[in-house]
This record gives structure tokens, sequence and C-alpha cells, in this order.
């Protein structure tokens, strides 16, 4: 099966962002990843209408803590949505499987305990090229497509 370009979508079925505030959590391991992943998200935001103001960009040591990250913003700000991202690289160790579980079962409890789109923009790759291929590289960048779902949860969210 071919890789999806994870930068490709229809811009006219994307709502505006005009009115919607975001969060951004970014893990600092793996960071030529992570940060590439950060600015995908923040263009591809800003591009359907979110405003600068309305974005705020934090960071946390590790993916493991990025559910906790996403919740104080949930909790200490106004956000609507938070978009987390994370790049974890399989190792040696079974140290992966802890840290993608623990990251991806942490953010599924955020969505349904705030009932606001927490969205998983964590990359879990077998090594840092496949990484690099979806943070701006021949596949795109994860991060575009977390602020695309970002924006369309939001919109759905508004149409009940
Ligand atoms: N954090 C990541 O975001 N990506 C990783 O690939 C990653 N690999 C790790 C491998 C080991 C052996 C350890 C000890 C930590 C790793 N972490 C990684 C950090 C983890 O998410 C968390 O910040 C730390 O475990 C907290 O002490």
């Amino acid at each position: 099966m071919a890789t999806k370009d994870l930068s490709q979508y229809d811009f006219n079925s994307v709502p505006s962002a005009e009115s919607m505030k975001f969060g951004l959590v970014v893990a600092e391991w793996n960071p030529e990843v992570t940060f590439a992943l950060a600015e995908g998200a923040i263009e591809t935001l800003k591009r359907h209408g979110a405003k600068e103001e309305n974005i705020i960009l934090k960071h946390v040591p590790g993916s493991f803590e990025l559910p906790l990250g996403a919740q104080f913003l949930a909790e200490f700000t106004d956000v609507d949505s938070v978009i987390v991202l994370g790049c974890v690289i399989q190792g040696e160790t079974r140290h992966f499987d802890y840290i993608c579980e623990g990251v991806s079962q942490g953010i599924k409890d955020l969505n349904l305990k705030y009932n606001k789109p927490f969205i998983f923009g964590v990359l879990t790759t077998d090594n840092q090229q496949q990484a690099l291929d979806r943070a701006g590289g021949k596949h795109g960048n994860k991060g575009d497509e977390a602020a695309i779902t970002a924006i369309k949860m939001l919109a759905l969210k508004h149409s009940f």
C-alpha cells in the first residue's frame, strides 16, 4: 500500500479557523523532527485563518509528557483544541512500546474527559529517516495533517 502524503488535502473542504484557539505541545526528543512538525502545524493553522495570538506553543521534555502538557493547556488556558506533536523512534529496549502506549491512551482519555479535540500528532517509526520523511520530507508533514484534523473536529463540534 502506498504511504499517504500527509500534507495532501482538499483546501476547500477545510472550514475557517479564524475564530478558533489552539494549543500546541511539542516534545523536545528528536527536535529535528518535532520542531518541523510544529512548523507545519502552525503554518497550516494560519493558512486556514487562525490568528497568531490564538496559537499557544508549549514544549515538554519527551513524548511521554505530552498528555500532561496537553492537560495543562486545557486546564489553564481557553484553547478550543490541543495538538500534541512528538516522535518516538524504536530503540533496542521496550521503551518504545511503553511510551507509545502511554501517550496514545493518555491523549484518547483527554479527548473524552474534556469533550475537546486533542489531536495525536506523534510519529512512531522504526528509524529517524522514516520520521524525517513524515516531517516535511517525501511523505509530507504530519503536523499539517494534525492541524487539519483539529480544525475539522472543532467544526464538527460547532455543528451540533
Ligand atoms: N521520548 C520521545 O519523545 N521519543 C523517543 O524516541 C524517546 N525515546 C526514549 C528512549 C529511552 C531509552 C528513554 C529513557 C526515554 C525516551 N524518551 C523518548 C523520553 C520519554 O518520552 C520521557 O521524556 C522520559 O522517559 C522521562 O524521563
